[in-house]
């Protein structure tokens, strides 16, 4: 896949970009079945919350190395419709993985991400340019109900507001402060909700204001990021780096493969 250049523009523009249904059920139900498998890992990878431990977090999936490590998720990474894209929306070729996540946002426990900017924590991992982009795509269906995700248009533009610790959840995390929240809602249009059925995708700038709430149904949300990052604007030395699994080290440009890298996958872990 190669996005237009109208699709370009409007990433600079908006701060996203939406693809509905960009992966198939096929390719869906074999990172599906590796989301079953490793979430049944006991890892710092695999972060838990609530009173059944339900997973809310599994990281570094796109790595050969690891617990966590899934081929499958590894070939979703280096698909043209995933990598191709964050090189062209970031005016680059040469970009590697900041971090890979799967958010779990389990049943009736999952626990809201309040309004925040990532490139606040990656400046703080040494990170010097907000040149970074993240692909996430839903592995079920996403609803306002479930906690689909929010993200308002344009936000991007703000620059790196002045953010808040917010330790209510189970992944502490930098968010925006409410009268800031509030200048800016009134400041943008309307949050645009990342709803849609299972392969449904979003590629967001790491500026841009994004938020989700609790998941209120009867079923889990998964949804996964891929966070790419130009090679160039790799993180400088800082004092107690953040671990590998969410700052990697692997620094080495992707390069991109296959459109059927997912059911390659699939197939070689049926076999
Ligand atoms: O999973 C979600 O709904 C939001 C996650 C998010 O905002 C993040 O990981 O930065």
């Amino acid at each position: 896949m190669e996005l237009t250049p109208e699709q370009v523009k409007q990433f600079d523009r908006d701060g996203f970009l939406l693809f509905p249904n960009l992966f198939s059920g096929e390719e869906v139900d074999i990172l599906r079945q590796e989301t079953d498998r490793i979430s049944q890992i006991r890892s710092e990878m695999v972060v838990r919350e609530g009173e059944t431990e339900a997973v809310k977090i599994m990281f570094r999936l796109h790595e050969t190395d690891g617990e966590t490590a899934s081929p499958a998720f590894r070939a979703a990474a280096h698909t043209p419709r995933i990598l191709r894209a964050a090189q062209q929306c970031l005016h680059d070729d040469d970009v590697y993985m900041h971090h890979s996540k799967l958010n779990m946002k389990a049943a009736i426990e999952g626990s809201a991400w309040m309004w925040h900017q990532d490139f606040h924590a990656w400046h703080l991992d040494g990170i010097a340019e907000p040149n970074m982009a993240t692909m996430t795509v839903v592995l079920t269906e996403a609803t306002p109900l479930n906690g689909c995700m929010y993200v308002l248009p344009g936000s991007h533009r703000e620059g790196r507001s002045d953010p808040r610790r917010d330790e209510s959840t189970a992944y502490k995390l930098w968010v925006a402060k409410t009268p800031d929240m509030k200048e800016y809602m009134k400041k943008y249009p309307e949050p645009v909700p990342i709803v849609g059925g299972a392969g449904t995708a979003a590629l967001f700038h790491c500026n841009l204001l994004h938020a989700s709430g609790h998941n209120l149904s009867a079923e889990d949300r998964w949804q996964i990021f891929f966070c790419f990052n130009q090679c160039k604007n790799r993180p400088a030395n800082v004092e107690n780096p953040r671990p590998d699994y969410v700052r990697s080290r692997n620094w080495t440009p992707l390069t991109v493969s296959a459109e059927d890298g997912i059911v390659t996958a699939g197939r070689e872990l049926a076999a």
